[in-house]
């Protein structure tokens, strides 16, 4: 017997041993956990007694790793500051991460339990809209496995991302009531709660030294309460904390009212503190500006602060000259940045620091990331708001800018204009503060999250930021986590990987360079196939069992999935389809790959044009789905309530991957790297991280097409953009937009969709006419299509190029992204 035989005998010992052991912790479980006896336990029962079991491997490995990062004084911990984390499921990404896999199997399948129906059962942790929420939660899971000593704070939302339904082809919202019957994951500590203050006044008076001091009189408080989920780390027995705050009333009743007989009003302040958290902003990108939701920034923002000083104080008591050596706070955009005038406070009011020692503090100790240069994006808070809800960090406020303010006009004099914009407060009819100029005030860093962005934020949106710090910019492009997105999503296709090039890539995901070698290998590409190909008829049968439409796994599946909105263009694409609808319908023969164009978004409630194309997108689906002369080649799928697991599912079966922003809006983008990273080809504009995946995938494997961001700029500014002459010009385009225009896709009713059709032509509501430009791209995007339809003909080229996408994304894996943070800006190492 050589060491490797011995090895696996060794390994298979203690996966037998373990498989008995976990048998036996699930029935305990079971038993004592939840009451049940084997024979009466539901599925939820079920799931729940095996989150308990892999939760009790975890704490373990918690404790200690909590306890190392108290014991060394070389500890520096970061802190990610984010209203949204979008996680998604844990119990399989757990049992990955723990490595114990085959032992889970193997119990389950000795108690005749499905481990992959079981998993189902758990309810996704949907506190974020999309991007950038999920952005955070593979970060969070890239920092436990680097070994970094890292904490998420957010929100605990009772109710996450609504669930979309369709009612004749419109979106409904239904609450996502996700926490009902209970959450395995969370940990309530209620001896970490906190106070958090609203409202009230100002007061100055001085202190024991004679100087004029301030304190936070006659407020409102709310109890925080903090509910800890652990975070993993991949084979590395670190399991690091994310901290969500929940509100709670002080009283939970109000005993003057209720003596006084009024016992309704006696629980009021009960509901209204416990709102703060009840649901997640339902926008993606787009600015609300409602009082509730300034209430849960500042709200998680108070108590993150007040336990990141609290646990400062524990290991180095009131030396606040160390806090941004031991300390770093990351800002996800500028919802938290109220952290900044926070931490000032804390240090002037309450360790009664001096302002310039507070305000150097600060400053070492925030940096901030940008998310998006979309003008109704950008966060400004009424003066008058503010100043009634937090009276005292409004003074803050003022004495950061008038000084930051002084030392610009030493540098240009006279320069009403630069001051104008480097403000942290808008004149103008009604006086606003605007987050992201606090933000790049209160920071050491400002970042991007992809080339092109940061380039943008330079040199457009904060250009004047810029000339004078030139040195705080950095770029950080975005990245994804591949334990999630490959191992996890994708068993099939990571099995492939690992049997030819080994498993170092869960860790260094660089190392799929290696399967360059594999790109002309013929049998190699022939299981690469039949993985997607299996991946697919996966997909098939949940659209069938959802939505009972029958698509065929040997069409193309050509997929958008992403929030909906204008500038991601899913109009484009539904004009495509439009457009291969028509050639059919002109000429039954005419020879296309038979295509299934999948959807999947999210509409913001408020948001009519997005919810209109929803509609319209719907109602096309209908109309080509029954209609026999087309539907052998065309299907269109729209698959309502996409989110974190539907994307598991539908990112491993594309082909195609559609991302076709208008140039120079999309910040970033994260799904073109998990459907490069899964092997499907992207059709899309040089926008974001596109072009960083261009770039790596080299430009042979990808269809790129459309205006780039500078031909968008200067073609808007020339005013020279006329979309109706385009109409009038092109028959195609004035076909299709007639078409949508006409009762044909509405069931005679022509008006339903007039609102696209004049928003493209004529602008609506003071907009634009197209001003997302699709008309301008719309013919190098019907060309790349054809491309592709050309392409797919030939397996073997396709197989090779989808092969060498998949080689070549190993940057895009988050823990590269992390290691540029914790170098660049965090300046941090394991523990
Ligand atoms: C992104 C947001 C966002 N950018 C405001 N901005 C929100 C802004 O609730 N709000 O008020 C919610 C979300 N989200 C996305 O971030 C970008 O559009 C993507 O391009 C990017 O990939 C992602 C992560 O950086
Ligand atoms: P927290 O990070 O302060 O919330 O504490 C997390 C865990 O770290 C605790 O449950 C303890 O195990 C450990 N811990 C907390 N405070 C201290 C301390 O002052 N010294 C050493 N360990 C601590």
């Amino acid at each position: 017997m050589d060491s490797m035989q011995s090895n696996n005998l060794i390994n298979n010992l203690r996966t037998s041993l373990d498989t008995n052991v976990i048998k036996q912790n699930y029935l305990d479980h079971l038993n004592l956990s939840l009451g049940k006896d084997f024979k009466n336990s539901t599925p939820w029962d079920k799931f729940y007694s095996l989150s308990l079991v892999i939760r009790d491997r975890i704490i373990k490995k918690w404790h200690e790793t909590q306890q190392k990062y108290y014991k060394n004084d070389k500890t520096k911990r970061v802190h990610y500051l984010s209203i949204e984390f979008l996680i998604g499921r844990l119990l399989y990404n757990n049992i990955l991460n723990l490595q114990i896999e085959d032992e889970i199997k193997n119990a389950m399948n000795e108690l005749n339990i499905s481990l992959e129906e079981l998993a189902e059962i758990e309810p996704d942790a949907g506190l974020g809209n999309g991007g950038l929420g999920r952005l955070a939660a593979c970060f969070l899971d890239s920092i436990a496995t680097l070994g970094i000593p890292g904490y998420g704070y957010g929100l605990r939302y009772e109710y996450g991302i609504f669930k979309q339904i369709f009612e004749d082809g419109f979106q409904k919202e239904l609450p996502d009531d996700w926490l009902k019957n209970g959450y395995p994951w969370e940990i309530e500590r209620k001896d970490r709660a906190v106070k958090v203050k609203f409202y009230g006044r100002s007061e100055p008076y001085k202190d024991n030294n004679g100087h004029l001091r301030f304190r936070w009189v006659d407020t409102y408080d709310i109890l925080a309460v903090p509910y800890d989920i652990p975070i993993v780390g991949y084979g590395n027995n670190v399991v690091n904390t994310l901290r969500l705050w929940s509100s709670k009333s002080i009283n939970d009743f109000d005993f003057d009212n209720f003596q006084k007989g009024n016992y309704i009003k006696a629980s009021e302040s009960k509901i209204i503190s416990e709102s703060i958290s009840k649901v997640l902003y339902p926008n993606d990108a787009f600015y609300a500006g409602r009082e509730l939701r300034i209430k849960q920034e500042y709200f998680f923002v108070s108590a993150s602060i007040q336990d990141i000083i609290r646990r400062f104080k524990a290991q180095f008591g009131t030396n606040f000259k160390l806090f941004p050596e031991k300390n770093v706070i990351q800002l996800n955009d500028t919802h938290p940045a109220l952290a900044i005038p926070e931490l000032m406070r804390i240090l002037l009011d309450e360790e009664l620091l001096s302002w310039e020692e507070a305000w150097e503090i600060t400053k070492k100790t925030f940096a901030y990331t940008n998310h998006t240069v979309m003008p109704e994006a950008l966060e400004k808070w009424e003066v008058h708001l503010f100043e009634k809800l937090l009276p005292r960090h409004l003074e803050i406020l003022y004495e950061i800018n008038s000084r930051f303010l002084n030392n610009v006009s030493k540098f240009y004099p006279n320069d009403i204009n630069k001051i104008r914009n480097l403000s942290i407060f808008e004149e103008g009819s009604v006086k606003q503060v605007r987050m992201a100029n606090l933000s790049i005030i209160g920071s050491f860093s400002v970042n991007g999250v992809s080339k092109l962005h940061t380039e943008i934020l330079k040199n457009k949106v904060f250009k004047d930021f810029y000339d004078i710090w030139p040195e705080k910019f950095n770029n950080k492009t975005n990245g994804i986590t591949q334990r999630r997105w490959l191992l996890q999503c994708n068993p099939e296709l990571s099995n492939l990987i690992t049997k030819h090039i080994g498993n170092k890539w869960i860790i260094d995901l660089d190392e799929l360079k290696k399967l360059e070698k594999y790109a002309d290998d013929k049998e190699f590409l022939n299981n690469f196939h039949n993985v997607k190909q299996k991946n697919k008829i996966r997909l098939s049968n949940y659209i069938y069992k959802t939505l009972n439409i029958k698509v065929d796994p040997e069409s193309i599946f050509d997929v958008q999935v992403k929030r909906l909105h204008e500038y991601k263009r899913q109009l484009l694409n539904a004009m495509h389809i439009i457009y291969l609808y028509l050639k059919l319908k002109d000429d039954p023969n005419y020879d296309i790959v038979p295509r299934t164009f999948i959807f999947g978004a999210k509409a913001a409630p408020g948001y009519k044009m997005a919810k209109l194309i929803i509609k319209l997108i719907n109602s096309i689906a209908e109309v080509i789905n029954n209609d026999t002369t087309v539907n052998k080649k065309l299907k269109v799928v729209f698959i309502p309530n996409y989110n974190v697991s539907l994307a598991e599912i539908i990112i491993p079966a594309a082909n195609v991957s559609e991302q076709i922003s208008t140039a120079g809006k999309e910040a970033s983008g994260t799904g073109n790297m998990k459907f490069a990273l899964n092997g499907a080809l992207t059709i899309g504009t040089l926008d974001g991280a596109n072009i960083e995946i261009k770039e790596c995938v080299g430009e042979e494997n990808i269809f790129i097409f459309g205006l780039t961001a500078e031909q968008v700029q200067r073609l808007k500014e020339s005013r020279l953009y006329n979309p109706y002459e385009i109409y009038l010009k092109n028959e195609t385009i004035r076909k299709i937009l007639d078409l949508i225009n006409s009762d044909y896709f509405s069931k005679g009713n022509s008006e339903l969709f007039s609102d696209i059709f004049q928003s493209l032509l004529f602008g609506i509501n003071g907009g634009y006419p197209d001003e997302y430009m699709l008309l301008a791209d719309f013919d190098s995007y019907k060309t790349k299509h054809k491309e592709i339809d050309k392409l797919y003909r030939q397996t073997f080229k396709w197989n090779k190029k989808a092969l060498l996408n998949v080689a070549r994304v190993g940057m895009f894996s988050s823990d590269r992204t992390i290691k540029e943070y914790a170098e660049d800006i965090w300046k941090v190492e394991k523990i």
